[in-house]
């Protein structure tokens, strides 16, 4: 058994004071640093969009921050611009430790399609190369942490388990944004997937 720490978008923009904040998402890192001498091998996240990024809100006119378009691969919400390239609201939280990581992976990086899921675009279908790193290196067992719980933690824990992982999430060391109901959902849905909630 090789166990890895997946730690999700542990970055300004969803820390307090961010574009994008998720309430107490800076609670979060002292016990995920904790987390990381524990594992095998640590992988970090870094939510990555270009300013035109179809993800925000802000390049609809006239659409609300946290209203849901149509996108050509189906439902998106749409988002307060966050975590851009190159701009301090898209470097990991300074406490985080950074240097920790055997490798950072950045998502989100093309214009037109979101992704929440370290394995997969919004697409459903474009690979982030995740899978095949993990692979690779031998690794069987993904612990997830980070931001946040309900969509991009959530997401990439379904992917994982459907990719034949053991994947575990301890809910201590994520906070949600809870989005109209999105947090019990998310809960459902990783249980019905095989994630186990820790
Ligand atoms: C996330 C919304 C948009 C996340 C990223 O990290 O959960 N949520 N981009
Ligand atoms: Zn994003």
């Amino acid at each position: 058994m090789t166990q890895a720490l997946i730690v999700i978008d542990l970055q300004t923009d969803f820390c307090p004071g961010g574009r994008l904040a998720v309430a107490g998402g800076d609670e979060v890192v002292d016990a995920v640093n904790a987390m990381m001498a524990g594992h095998d091998a640590v992988v970090l996240t870094q939510d990555w969009h270009p300013a035109d990024h179809a993800s925000f809100a802000g390049n609809h006119p006239g659409a609300a921050p946290f209203s849901v378009t149509q996108m050509p691969y189906g439902p998106q919400v749409l988002w307060p611009a966050h975590c851009v390239i190159g701009t301090p609201g898209a470097a990991f939280h300074p406490r985080l430790d950074v240097d920790r990581a055997d490798l950072i992976l950045r998502k989100g990086f093309r214009a037109g399609i979101d992704s929440y899921s370290a394995f997969f675009e919004n697409d459903r279908t474009t690979a982030t190369g995740l899978a095949g790193y993990l692979r690779d290196r031998g690794v069987t067992d993904l612990t997830f942490v980070g931001l946040a719980l309900d969509f991009c933690v959530a997401w990439s824990a379904m992917d994982a388990a459907r990719l034949g992982f053991r994947a575990r999430v301890v809910e201590d060391a994520c906070r949600a944004i809870d989005l109209d109901g999105s947090l019990d959902a998310a809960r459902k849905a990783m249980r019905a997937a095989g994630v186990v909630l820790a």
